[in-house]
């Protein structure tokens, strides 16, 4: 069976069942004047990982492996946004509340789509999530099942918000779940770094962290 060279040791993967999983590559996470600038947020530090998170993607692509995307949004009627999600804190702008890219974090406005860069195919799965995890109140694990999907690979934003919380789930449903340590990022650095080292302790508790040379390198070999 081949293996991608990990931590806290080598994630082994069939190539019928392994997929990439890109969370919430968003605008209105990435960009200025999207919900992660309403929270106080440098959105500036996660731009960083889009040529990284790219040539993650167009690996899997290349090997024909399939490539799911989530975007965190809600309904434009808010039905899905409980109130405890909208009135938390005191961000500059609430989600639904109109912004330089459309209502904030809502699905179809600019804001809420995938950066350009990383846009998604024709044919690649994207799922809409009101959630940081994206099995709650989605179709997300019964798409795995249909793909026959066992192996996950993850990237995305922000590690220990969404990229976390959506590893977790998949861990408690029997998924094995790799991140992909430079195709990831967080407003704090620091929490980044201790995400994935919650991850891996403990003979991986959550699941395995490679780098994405390490993630191509078995996928090519
Ligand atoms: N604020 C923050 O760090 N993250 C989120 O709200 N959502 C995701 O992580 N996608």
């Amino acid at each position: 069976m081949p293996a991608i060279h990990a931590r806290p040791f080598d994630f082994a993967f069939e190539r019928a069942t392994i997929g990439l999983v890109v969370i919430d590559m968003q605008r209105d996470f990435i960009e200025p004047g999207g919900f992660g600038a309403s929270l106080g947020n440098d959105v500036s530090l996660l731009q960083a990982i889009i040529p990284t998170t790219r040539r993650l993607i167009q690996g899997f692509r290349d090997a024909g492996l399939p490539v799911i995307h989530t975007r965190e949004c809600h309904r434009p009627d808010l039905s899905d946004l409980p109130p405890a999600k909208r009135d938390r804190g005191s961000p500059s702008l609430r989600i639904g509340d109109p912004g330089p890219m459309g209502r904030i974090l809502i699905a179809g406005e600019p804001g809420a789509d995938i950066i350009p860069e990383l846009a998604p195919l024709p044919g690649e799965y994207v799922i809409d999530k009101p959630g940081k995890g994206a099995f709650y109140g989605t179709d997300f694990g019964a798409h795995l099942q249909r793909l026959s999907l066992r192996q996950l690979v993850f990237a995305g934003v922000t590690t220990e918000v969404c990229v976390q919380t959506t590893m977790r789930e998949a861990n408690d449903r029997g998924y094995d779940g790799l991140l992909a340590t430079d195709a990831t990022e967080s407003y704090f650095p620091a929490f980044r770094d201790a995400a994935i080292e919650m991850i891996v302790a403990q003979g991986g508790i959550v699941g395995w962290a490679a780098s994405t040379d390490a993630i191509l390198e078995a996928l090519n070999a």
